[in-house]
């Protein structure tokens, strides 16, 4: 399937997985780019060289191009954005904030900059900053979100720029990729579903929390202090919404939080740990390589767009 995020990429499918602090490491990384799609290394609050080491990693693995997303709240940001350089990465995602101020070193150095937004406004500021194509992530996605759905933002920002729509959030099979395509995006971006690869090295508990997670296990924490994240439910959210409930200070909260998401992701502990998840994980029933995972979503997919 040839759309302008394929050519962008160069790539067999217009799918980019999801730069999941963490989750996307560089095995993943590299199973996805083998499989056809984009792999992402996820930075997440890594420094500069931890990240140039997955780099090294995922280049022995794979000889497919692959990117690297920089979560711009790390206070590390400014490192990794300089080691993508170094390193000749020709694809770099962005996620929870704005990457202005990056974007003419990205731009100079050849490399394609796809912001992820979660906002009309946003996704225009991107395309004048000289974004190649964003990623319109809804609330339906895991991990930290925006306001707006995905079925509601995507058309509305492929009405509002003329560079390539990538939909994410609440995308995890072949129906939710041509429903995508129906909406005017050229391309998904996947996470949650990717955290159950076999080649991530996501904890198997974390793996399964995801498997056996329901419809309505979903829960976003954080509202209150305009930081909302999106996990599923477990003992630390329970005691985390309880405590938001009653007035507590973002710094309380914070602190209650601090390193679970990598407690629940590398030790399994999903009890206190933050297991961070759209919710798609309802849809997502078993572990599958990415190769199996993309075939079977792409077979999907053509059968009902050709329809
Ligand atoms: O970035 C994500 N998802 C993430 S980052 C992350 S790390 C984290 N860990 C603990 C607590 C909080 C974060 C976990 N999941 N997705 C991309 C995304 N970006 N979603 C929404 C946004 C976004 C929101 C507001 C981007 C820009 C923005 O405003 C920009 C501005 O400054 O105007």
């Amino acid at each position: 399937m040839k759309t302008r995020v394929t050519e962008l990429l160069g790539t067999k499918y217009p799918i980019i997985q999801g730069g999941m602090a963490w989750v996307a490491e560089y095995h993943l990384a590299a199973a996805v780019s083998n499989a056809g799609g984009l792999g992402i290394i996820g930075a997440g609050s890594a420094p500069g060289e931890v990240v140039r080491e997955q780099i090294k990693k995922a280049k022995e693995l794979t000889d497919k191009p692959f990117g690297v997303n920089v979560m711009l709240m790390n206070p590390n940001a400014d490192e990794v954005a300089q080691v993508i350089v170094e390193e000749g990465i020709k694809v770099v995602t962005t996620g929870a904030g704005n990457p202005a101020k990056y974007m003419q070193m990205w731009k100079d150095a050849g490399i394609k900059v796809i912001p992820v937004v979660a906002s009309v406004a946003l996704a225009k500021l991107m395309e004048r900053a000289g974004a190649d194509a964003v990623v319109a992530e809804g609330m339906e996605a895991g991990g930290h979100i925006g306001s707006a759905t995905t079925m509601t933002m995507v058309p509305q920002i492929v009405d509002a720029v003329d560079i390539p729509v990538i939909a994410a959030g609440g995308i995890g099979d072949g129906r939710g990729f041509a429903a995508a395509m129906m909406l005017g995006a050229e391309g998904v971006q996947m996470g949650t579903r990717f955290c159950v690869a076999t080649e991530a090295i996501t904890h198997a508990n974390y793996k399964e929390k995801i498997i056996k997670a329901k419809d309505i296990d979903s829960e976003v924490t954080g509202m209150s202090h305009g930081h909302p994240v999106r996990v599923i439910r477990n003992k630390m959210t329970r005691e985390y919404i309880k405590l938001e409930k009653e007035g507590a200070s973002f710094e309380e909260l914070e602190y209650l939080t601090l390193g679970t998401l990598r407690k629940a992701v590398m030790e399994g502990d999903v009890t206190n740990g933050t297991v961070m998840a759209g919710q798609i994980a309802g849809l997502i029933s078993k572990e599958q390589t990415c190769q199996e995972m993309i075939e079977e979503i792409m077979a999907e997919a053509k059968a009902l767009l050709n329809k």
